[in-house]
């Protein structure tokens, strides 16, 4: 199956309230002006590279996690799934358009700075405004759910070099 598109991009900064308020953190994604595909909630592969220290950002409660990564630096997530949105988060009522991805491998850490990869492979719904935040929080559980099989239809696009970078860390050397 045919994917839809592909941003090679870097990670920003957004609002915070995935964490916070969803349990549900996602990157979002710098410059995503020329995505032409309809908002909506999509699902596909991404990959996250970390090269530098300053790319990484320690939390509260995330040291080993945080020291793991430093230390095999350059850092590869390696491709995995994710599940996101792309538009104007109509819940929050947002002035401008984000992509932001929930990686499903549930990182531990922040990268703001990293480059990220992303392969938009499918559309699973529409974004909705919902009545209250836990009918937003249900309808996202569900999303990750069924976003975890879809994506393996399209796993053969992971090994793509036109897409993901492979073999980097240096993790992938000793094992
Ligand atoms: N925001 C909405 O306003 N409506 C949605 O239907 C919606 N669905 C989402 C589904 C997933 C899987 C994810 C990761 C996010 C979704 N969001 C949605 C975006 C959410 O509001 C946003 O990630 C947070 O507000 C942080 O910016
Ligand atoms: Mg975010």
């Amino acid at each position: 199956m045919r994917f839809l598109s592909y941003v090679k991009s870097r990670v920003i900064s957004g609002f915070g309230r995935g964490s916070r308020e969803l349990g549900c953190p996602t990157a979002n994604i710098a410059d995503i002006d020329k995505l032409d595909i309809p908002t909506g909630i999509y699902c596909g592969l991404g990959q996250v590279i970390i090269r530098q220290q300053s790319e990484i950002q320690e939390q509260p409660g995330q040291h080993e996690s945080y020291v793991e990564v430093v230390e095999q630096l350059p850092y590869d997530s390696g491709v995995i799934g994710w599940v996101g949105s792309h538009g104007f988060n109509p819940h929050y009522g947002n002035k401008e358009k984000s992509l932001e991805v929930h990686l499903l491998n549930n990182f531990k850490f922040d990268f703001y700075g990293a480059e990220i990869r992303v392969l938009i492979c499918k559309k699973m719904r529409d974004e909705e405004k919902y009545d209250s935040l836990d009918e937003l929080k249900k309808a996202i559980e569900n999303d990750i759910q069924m976003a975890k099989s879809q994506v393996i239809e399209f796993s053969h696009l992971a090994e793509d070099v036109r897409y993901f970078q492979q073999n980097i860390t240096s993790k992938s050397e000793s094992s």
